[in-house]
């Protein structure tokens, strides 16, 4: 009796040995894959990546074509007085009746002057005056900055032949007018004049004349 008891207690304990390895043997030994299963839903897309590096600076344009030309500009300022003095003349050998008033313009000079300054005016003239006894002549002569202008001024010249003298066709005798003029820069004209206040006749009259400008800067 104990010998069968023995062999069934041996077979119990081999069959409770085969259950266990039975149970634990699918997770000793994978079995065969499955088959695959159907693709899933796809997923939100990702956030935008950063801004690439900033790439090599390009090659040179050609050339452009050439523009219209531009307005003419201002003009510049009067330039530094020169190191020296200016000069002019005139002369003439022209006869001039001398009349009465208003005026006989003799002659006119004009200089430019690059700056602040005095200008001086001289002038002088020949003349020939026809006397009468009995007539008394006079005559002047000036500088004015008109040829209109007849007037007596400082640095004017007056002469005169008393009516008591002998008559004389041809009298000759000269004259001479000096006179200045604190100017400006740019372009001055001045006139040298003469008439007859006394004595007027056909024969006074004016054989030659020159005037001489010179400028002083300041
Ligand atoms: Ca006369």
């Amino acid at each position: 009796m104990e010998s069968k008891t023995g062999i069934w207690q041996v077979i119990a304990i081999v069959s409770l040995i085969i259950a266990v390895i039975a149970l634990i043997m699918p997770f000793v030994i994978p079995g065969q894959e499955g088959p695959e299963g159907p693709q899933g839903v796809q997923g939100d897309d990702g956030q935008d990546g950063n801004d690439g590096d900033t790439g090599p600076q390009g090659a040179t344009g050609a050339q452009g074509a050439t523009g219209a030309q531009g307005p003419q500009g201002l003009q510049g300022p009067v330039g530094p007085a020169g190191p020296g003095t200016l000069m002019a003349y005139i002369n003439t050998g022209v006869d001039v009746l001398l009349s009465s008033l208003p005026c006989n313009n003799l002659l006119s000079i004009t200089i430019d002057v690059p700056s602040a300054g005095t200008i001086v005016i001289t002038a002088n003239a020949r003349l020939l005056i026809e006397h009468t006894f009995g007539t008394e002549d006079r005559w002047g002569l000036t500088v004015a900055e008109d040829a209109g202008t007849c007037s007596f001024q400082s640095g004017d010249w007056m002469d005169e032949i008393p009516d008591q003298y002998p008559t004389e066709v041809q009298t000759q005798t000269s004259g001479h007018v000096q006179r200045a003029y604190v100017v400006g820069a740019g372009s001055h004209t001045y006139y040298l004049n003469g008439w007859m206040y006394a004595g007027m006749s056909v024969g006074d009259m004016v054989m030659s004349s020159h005037v001489v400008a010179v400028f002083y800067p300041s």
